[in-house]
């Protein structure tokens, strides 16, 4: 017999008009209303980008691969899709009454990041459990894919694929830059978060896997709160290795990323782009995994590991 299971695709939330950016902005900064200087600021790279963000639709794209994945291999199961947003609607408390109106009992949930940091993928499972505690839903929590053999697999070959461009005799003088969304150093330290650790272990796996020499960890997307958070920046990153090693070649792999969004259209392929443009040396940032099946797979099987 064939049992209904809820599928909680989790992820962080794009506007979806210009009017939805102040109450996108201000419910990221936990409700307290950004100034019109930080409001104009986001709207620009916004505009930078083509006027909004691909996230939501890609987001959608990425949560029905996995459900249609889902119902492939498992002829027991039938998942019935949810998403809950971070920031925006569908809330992920919305999601969890969802399911609860629909009489769903059981569910998997996941967040579309690969790492896990208590204030990332843990603060979403929280969300999700508490309101799901309030319904009787039980729920699996999927806490990180990165290490999975088909994760890994992806990004080598994008990495073998980009240093193809590349000349031969120039590989030694290529870096690539292994990158994750930075949060305050404090929040990290503070709670022994496991989050560093884990973009570490991502690096050196990519390292042992592609084809690439030269390998540097960076933190990128930090925020304007007045305080330090996880460096180095990978702009910062850039300038240093250039100073210090005269790389030519500058790969960048935003591996705590998942999707084409702001974070990585403004972020890298234009912040990064304009730092090695002013260098004078080479900016190549391969796809990001999106619906590719190797990334769909990696989160399959991290839910079967679990199921
Ligand atoms: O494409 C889009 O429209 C949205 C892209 C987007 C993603 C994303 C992922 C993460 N964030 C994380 C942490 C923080 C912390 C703050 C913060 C601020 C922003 C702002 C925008 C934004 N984030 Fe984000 N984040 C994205 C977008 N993020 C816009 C506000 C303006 C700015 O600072 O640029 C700082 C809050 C504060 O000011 O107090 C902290 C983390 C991730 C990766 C994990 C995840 O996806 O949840 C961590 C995508």
């Amino acid at each position: 017999m064939t049992k209904t299971m809820g599928l909680l695709v989790m992820a962080y939330g794009t506007p979806y008009k210009e009017s939805d950016i102040e109450p996108y902005y201000t419910d990221i900064r936990r409700g307290k209303k950004p100034s019109e200087a930080e409001i104009q600021d986001l709207k620009d790279r916004y505009e930078a980008i083509g006027g909004l963000s691909p996230l939501a639709g890609v987001t959608q794209d990425q949560a029905k691969a996995i459900q249609t994945r889902l119902n492939e291999v498992y002829d027991d199961i039938e998942f019935k899709l949810y998403i809950g947003l971070k920031h925006i609607h569908p809330f992920i408390e919305d999601a969890v009454e969802d399911m609860h109106q629909d009489g769903i009992e059981e569910a998997v949930t996941v967040v579309l990041a690969p790492h896990y940091s208590n204030f990332s993928v843990g603060s979403y499972n929280k969300r999700a459990q508490e309101k799901a505690k309030s319904f009787g839903i039980s729920l699996t929590h999927v806490e990180h894919y990165y290490h999975q053999d088909k994760f890994i697999q992806y990004w080598k070959e994008q990495v073998n694929e980009t240093l193809t461009e590349i000349p031969e005799s120039e590989h030694e003088d290529t870096v690539l830059i292994v990158s994750a969304h930075s949060l305050p150093e404090r929040m990290i330290m503070e709670s022994n978060d496991p989050y560093p650790s884990e973009l570490e272990s991502s690096a050196n796996m990519l390292e042992q896997a592609s084809n690439i020499k030269n390998v540097a960890i960076g933190w990128q997307s930090e925020g304007n709160t007045g305080t330090p958070w996880l460096g180095p920046d990978v702009q910062d990153l850039t300038r240093s290795l250039y100073e210090s090693q005269g790389y030519k070649h500058y790969i960048y792999t935003p591996l705590g990323f998942v999707c084409n969004h702001l974070e990585v259209l403004y972020d890298n392929d234009v912040e990064c782009k304009d730092v090695c443009d002013d260098l004078g040396v080479n900016y190549y940032r391969p796809n990001m995994p999106n619906t590719n099946p190797l990334f769909i797979e990696a989160i399959v099987d991290e839910i079967k590991s679990l199921l």
